[in-house]
């Protein structure tokens, strides 16, 4: 009965049937996989949509990290000791070194670097929300690293488990690096809070009451306005939701608080014995989406950093392949 049905087929969609066919078994293949808690390597088959979730994602997460350079970045030269300088300055280079290895990470998947660079540079793809606030004292580098960098470690360690190899590979050493960028912020914080001045305990407060709103958005709309969040979780990317980190991020970054001696923007940040977690007030959900949406304090000068950075390299750029063609064939006569 079924090869009667197959022959009534038009030329060519025996063919495609067949195709699905397989790719139906692949796709069974590839969520045993998942369900096993295996990893997917680049020359595993994927779901199309596995695929794009991660160039996505991972792409995203890398202008994210170029883009983070900025703000920092801007201080360098302003820094109060050799000692801050070093620090700061070795801390902005594993930001553009981890942009390095997931632009790299996301090359696996078959998008070019010049595709992912100019989805940013149009404005098509996303970087991080936290990187379109500016950084106004020094003590901002001290809260950048507590909160921004506490966060992302936050939200990164169950990346290192992602499902996707390369990935989770990048992850594994860049957690590493951005522990100790938590670090050198919450001590410097700590020293200004425990040795400084009245004005650079004010200004430490200051700090704090700009950077924490923003740095819990960082973990992205709550679970039930997340579109990606169920499928991520499912693939095994996402290991935990939204909402699951941010809630951890502030139970830590609480006690913390108390340590270093500042107070929390948030009348409602109260320990709840119940739950056994902190409760905390409401989230401006507008503001995210504003900023997420183009139109934040410093999304422009931020882009058009990016922008022009990517404009005065072009001789860089030209001079490498000229350079390159030129061994080409010398490479061959050897
Ligand atoms: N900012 O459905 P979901 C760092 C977008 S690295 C901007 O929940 P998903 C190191 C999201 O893309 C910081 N957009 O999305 C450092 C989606 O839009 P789309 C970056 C955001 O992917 C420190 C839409 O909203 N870290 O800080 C944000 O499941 C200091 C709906 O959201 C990573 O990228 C946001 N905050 O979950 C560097 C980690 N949140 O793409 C320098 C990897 C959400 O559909 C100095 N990424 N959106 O158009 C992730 O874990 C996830 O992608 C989330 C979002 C959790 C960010």
């Amino acid at each position: 009965m079924y090869t009667q049905a197959m022959d009534t087929m038009a030329p060519g969609e025996g063919r495609k049937a067949v195709r699905s066919a397989e790719e139906m078994q692949l796709e069974e293949r590839f969520e045993a996989r998942i369900d096993e808690g295996d990893f997917i390597e680049a020359k595993d088959w994927m779901p199309e949509h596995y695929r794009k979730t991660l160039i996505r994602q991972i792409s995203q997460h890398a202008h994210s990290e170029i883009v983070g350079m900025l703000p920092e970045g801007n201080w360098i030269s302003r820094a109060p000791t050799l000692k801050r300088k070093l620090i700061l300055l070795a801390k902005v280079q594993d930001e553009g070194g981890h942009g390095l290895y997931l632009y790299a990470a996301a090359e696996t998947l078959g998008r070019t670097r010049d595709e992912m660079l100019d989805a940013l540079h149009t404005g098509k793809a996303k970087y991080s929300s936290i990187f379109n606030y500016p950084t106004l004292s020094w003590a901002d580098m001290g809260t950048v690293g507590w909160l921004v960098d506490g966060a992302a470690i936050m939200n990164q360690v169950p990346l290192c488990r992602c499902s996707y190899a390369p990935y989770s590979r990048a992850m594994i050493r860049i957690c590493r690096e951005e522990s100790f960028h938590q670090r050198q912020g919450y001590e410097a914080l700590l020293t200004m809070m425990q040795q400084g001045t009245d004005a650079q305990r004010a200004m430490v407060q200051d700090s704090v009451n700009r950077w924490w709103w923003p740095s819990i958005m960082m973990f992205g709309p709550p679970d039930d306005q997340s579109p990606n969040t169920a499928q991520s979780m499912r693939w095994g990317i996402k290991r935990m939701s939204n909402d699951e980190l941010r809630q951890k991020f502030i139970d830590a970054t609480a006690e913390q608080a108390k340590v270093l001696g500042v107070t929390l923007p948030d009348p409602d940040l109260q320990w709840n014995e119940e739950r056994q977690h902190y409760d905390f007030g409401a989230i401006d959900w507008s503001e995210f989406w504003r900023v997420i949406g183009g139109d934040g304090p410093c999304n422009r000068e931020r882009l058009g950093a990016r922008v022009k950075a990517w404009d005065d390299g072009a001789w860089v750029r030209e001079a490498a392949l000229a350079h390159s063609a030129k061994q080409q064939p010398a490479a061959r006569a050897a």
